[in-house]
């Protein structure tokens, strides 16, 4: 079965347990358990990785490229929480293992927050992006990337 790699970044393990009214009360657990779950009824296997660490992400996007050559990996989901406004290194990874599909995806809507959240450095090596459907975003994300890069509309036009 083929996998689909969901990334979190830093602080997103805190996810439930503070800050309800920007993110809401689902912790990363719950969110874990139903990527998989939609995974599984799709016939994708999930795979999840949560880390503080710029470096780790870094290194499990360099290995997500190798699986995608190998045809074991679809794409990946990624939070990076605040490492989007900040890390280049993150933007150069993601560049670095093109074509790899990756969807950056953010639970609260960035663009109505802090100015300092409106910019993305991974918005440009992003496959695509999903902004601001609360932790459902997830879930938009995995079939954004089912639909875009194996059942794509376009595919089935006339
Ligand atoms: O909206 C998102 O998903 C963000 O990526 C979340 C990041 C934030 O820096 C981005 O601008 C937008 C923050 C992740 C920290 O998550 C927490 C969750 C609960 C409590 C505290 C932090």
């Amino acid at each position: 079965m083929k996998k689909i790699l969901i990334l979190n970044g830093p602080n997103l393990n805190l996810l439930g347990t503070r800050e309800p009214a920007q993110y809401g009360y689902t912790t990363l657990a719950d969110v874990e358990a139903f990527c998989k779950a939609h995974g599984e009824k799709i016939g994708y296997e999930v795979e999840c990785l949560q880390s503080n660490w710029e470096g780790a992400l870094i290194d499990r996007i360099h290995e997500a490229g190798r699986q995608y050559k190998a045809g074991e990996l679809l794409g990946v989901v990624i939070n990076p929480g605040a490492l989007t406004h900040t890390s280049i290194s993150l933007h150069d990874a993601i560049k670095g293992v093109d074509p790899l599909p990756v969807i950056e995806c953010h639970i609260s809507n960035v663009h109505a927050r802090e100015e300092f959240r409106h910019h993305s450095w991974v918005s440009p090596a992003a496959a695509g992006i999903v902004v601001g459907f609360g932790v459902d975003g997830y879930l938009v994300a995995i079939d954004g990337l089912v639909r875009k890069y194996v059942n794509s509309a376009a595919t089935k036009m006339p």
